[in-house]
């Protein structure tokens, strides 16, 4: 098979490096922490924005092909996955993700739809034994269609329910054939516009409903991989179920689905969530939910999911650094859920912006354990909690203390409380003067 693209493979050329189709930072082999940057790392393509999006938006349509020389629909899917696994290996990432709608076309009904997945699925297949690329986490697309416009394991209609639960089980199906290890549930239009028409309950216990339908037929499949939600605030709907780590945190805790989900994060939908990535990523590592990482950023002047390549070297400083504290990645990984911009529409692009993300995590991680290495943010951190390891800090912290002994305590006070300064600005200066050294 001839090459589709004249991109040659990427290779490390380090930071000196002029050439643009070159990494300056992101060294695969390179051991940091007694791991190689690859196995940290754990990048992921996405199927969805690099070989099926064409800068279609609400003013213009497509400004860049992605049919990639295939004519009729299924020849073009079949060349979708020759482009995506030439790109994959070009760029040396090990990993990619997919929705259903995103590896075949959908035909005229649902059983047409799962022909096509099953002639396109062995190609895959064969794909990936060939370039030694692997599967992180499928998942399926309940969300485009209009039997899906007022959600689908929420929706009203039962019907829209039984098609969703079609389509997550053919979509497990294809995510246990090709050995991933995860399961992405991210709630399309699970949520609602106006609480008029909802009942808001009745519908997050059938989401709840699906969710453990899922579990238990992928676990009688003889999936060992984890589920992962993947929390958004709002877009498509006004109101996202799954609104943040903290609310699907709740939710997993309600329904008892904790021993089976963990969170995916991505970095844009904690800012439209009014988060930081950092925040999101800390509510994961401190409950032990951490599972996998959608890796893009938003604008800050767009309050929208933009979903923009991840450039910003203080945010991949401060999600690695969260990421390495968790333990780092098991199942999960970096999935570059992330397009170029729609006037950024060549091929060439599309390499450019995984480079460009590419290195920007390189740089994060590789900052992050400098930061660790560092210690002086760790060390005052802990010196500022200080007072919780002995006398009455201790008896609040180990559930000796009781109401009327901190009253006693705090009458017996001669002065009154002075706790010290936070030295925020200090502390992001130290950020900086490890980062530049
Ligand atoms: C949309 C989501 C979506 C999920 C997968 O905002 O990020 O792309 O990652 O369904
Ligand atoms: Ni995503
Ligand atoms: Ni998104």
């Amino acid at each position: 098979m001839n090459e589709l693209f004249n991109i040659p493979v990427i290779n490390y050329e380090g930071p000196e490096s002029k050439n643009p189709l070159a990494f300056k930072y992101y060294d695969k082999d390179r051991v940091i922490g007694g791991k190689t940057m690859a196995e940290h790392l754990r990048f992921s393509m996405c199927y969805w924005h690099t070989l099926c999006a064409d800068g279609t938006d609400m003013f213009g349509i497509g400004t860049i092909d992605k049919s990639f020389g295939g004519a009729d629909p299924l020849e073009i899917y079949k060349q979708k996955v020759y482009a995506g696994f030439e790109m994959m290996h070009k760029l040396g990432i090990e990993y990619f993700c997919f929705h259903d709608r995103d590896i075949a076309p959908e035909g005229e009904s649902l059983s047409d739809f799962q022909k096509n997945l099953d002639i396109i699925v062995p190609i895959i297949k064969e794909q990936m034994e060939k370039y030694g690329i692997k599967l992180l986490w499928g998942t399926a697309n309940c969300f485009s269609r209009a039997r899906y416009m007022h959600g689908a394991a929420t929706s009203p209609y039962a019907d829209a329910f039984a098609y969703a639960a079609a389509q997550v089980k053919k979509a497990i199906d294809i995510t246990i054939e090709l050995g991933g290890t995860g399961y992405v549930f991210w709630g399309g239009r699970e949520g609602y516009e106006t609480l008029l028409n909802t009942k808001m309950g009745f519908e997050i216990d059938n989401y709840a409903r699906l969710l453990k339908m899922a579990v238990a037929y992928a676990r009688s499949k003889g999936f060992t991989g984890d589920f992962f939600i993947e929390p958004k605030p709002k877009e498509p709907t006004k109101h996202q179920y799954d609104f943040d780590a903290a609310t699907v945190l709740g939710f997993l805790h309600k329904y008892d689905l904790l021993r089976d989900f963990k969170l995916n994060i991505e970095a844009n939908h904690a800012t439209l969530a009014g988060h930081t990535f950092e925040h999101e990523l800390r509510i994961c590592r401190d409950n032990g939910i951490l599972g996998s990482v959608d890796a893009n950023q938003g604008d800050n002047h767009l309050g929208w999911d933009t979903d923009q390549f991840p450039t910003n070297v203080y945010d991949t400083t401060y999600a690695m650094y969260e990421i390495v504290k968790a333990g780092g990645f098991t199942n999960g990984g970096l999935n570059f859920d992330a397009k170029t911009r729609r006037g950024s529409n060549t091929i060439e692009d599309i390499f450019l912006a995984h480079i460009a993300g590419m290195d920007a995590f390189a740089l994060g991680l590789i900052n992050a354990y400098k930061l660790i290495e560092d210690g002086r943010i760790e060390e005052f951190v802990e010196n500022r909690y200080a007072s919780y390891n002995s006398g009455i800090g201790l008896d609040i912290v180990n559930g000796t203390a009781t109401l009327e002994s901190l009253s006693d305590y705090a009458l017996s006070l001669s002065d009154d409380v002075k706790p010290e300064s936070g030295r925020q600005e200090y502390l992001e200066s130290v950020v900086n003067s490890v980062i530049f050294s």
